[in-house]
């Protein structure tokens, strides 16, 4: 069944806004303040913003160094975000973790990690968790190609088939784990397509469709919060810019110019805006006022991060366990 107007109006907008905050780290990383390394999800904001939109405020997501995306279309306050990227105390982990550490418990962020493949095991134990607890909520977590790499993939995967868990794995195939193309990493196309029978949801889809993306996240959460068992989604995309921080530090040469070229021509956001104006869902009135109230509240996260205070040397062991 098609979007409603509103609900395909609220997918471009948080698309969007994932783009332009983005774009704003971007350009402003140079001047250091930002105290942090960053990866920035541009190109991959329909995977994100599909998936997020078809989850519950009170399902949970877990997320990877790539993590900014995911934080904001669960919910996540933009505010907090540019703290933790400031590293200040008003931070989302209070300044303690930086952009790859966004934490929202309130509306179900419950963490990103820098170890990759880290959060697929934790959303695992989630999702046991809500069955444990007979609770109909839904554990997400979003990983890259790289991650697949990593056998904890397939431990965690195997064991949510096992006892049907209600999680969703949502792999996003940008193309590349920092230097490393995924067809020199992955033997077979999709890790999961084939062979896994009915005891696993899957699909491997354009991720840079945001109406497919969210449609078989739709179905995915669907049959996770049935209790049908798990679901695995590969999503294609593209990194278009480089693994960390931003354009000038992206080393040249590992890429073939034409191949990004070729994917900055499929941007989900520029398609989709495309798509939506030329169906008049969208019109150019309506686009500058979106564009300006993001623009504005990028301003204000800023400044809101630049203006709070930094962590006090005596809270710098709070937080830390130990025997
Ligand atoms: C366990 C572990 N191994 C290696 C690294 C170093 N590392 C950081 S990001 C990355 C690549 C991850 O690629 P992918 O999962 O495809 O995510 P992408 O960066 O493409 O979004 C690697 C190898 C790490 N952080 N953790």
């Amino acid at each position: 069944m098609p979007l409603t107007t509103k609900a395909r109006l609220q997918l471009f907008r948080t698309m969007l806004r994932i783009r332009r905050v983005q774009e704003r780290i971007e350009s402003e990383y140079m001047k250091d303040e930002m105290k942090t390394p960053v990866h920035l999800y541009i190109g991959q904001e329909a995977i994100a913003s599909g998936v997020c939109s078809s989850l519950r405020d009170d399902d949970a997501i877990n997320s990877n160094h790539r993590s900014h995306g995911h934080y904001l279309a669960k919910g996540g306050d933009l505010n907090a975000m540019m703290a933790e990227l400031f590293c200040k105390s008003t931070g989302c982990s209070r300044g303690y973790g930086g952009s790859m550490h966004l934490v929202d418990v309130a509306h179900g962020n419950m963490g990103t990690s820098a170890i990759v493949g880290g959060g697929i095991p934790i959303a695992t134990g989630q999702g046991l968790a809500f069955q444990m607890q007979k609770l109909d909520r839904v554990s997400a977590v979003f990983f890259g190609d790289g991650a697949a790499d990593e056998g904890t993939l397939y431990e965690s995967v195997n064991f949510a088939m096992l006892k049907q868990l209600p999680v969703v794995y949502v792999m996003e195939n940008n193309g590349w784990a920092v230097c490393s193309p995924t067809a020199t990493r992955h033997c077979g196309d999709n890790v999961f397509h084939k062979g896994a029978g009915d005891r696993l949801f899957t699909a491997k889809i354009d991720g840079n469709d945001p109406e497919l993306v969210f449609d078989t996240a739709e179905k995915a959460v669907a049959h996770a919060r049935s209790g049908q068992g798990p679901a695995f989604i590969e999503c294609v995309t593209y990194r278009i810019l480089g693994h960390a921080g931003c354009l000038q530090q992206d080393p040249k040469g590992y890429r073939d110019p034409a191949e990004i070229e070729l994917w900055r021509e499929r941007c989900p956001v520029c398609t989709y805006q495309r798509k939506l104006l030329e169906l008049g869902v969208l019109s150019h009135s309506l686009l500058t006022e979106l564009e300006a109230v993001i623009s504005a509240e990028i301003d204000a996260a800023f400044e809101f991060a630049r203006t709070s205070p930094l962590p006090t040397a005596d809270v710098l062991h709070n937080h830390l366990f130990c025997e």
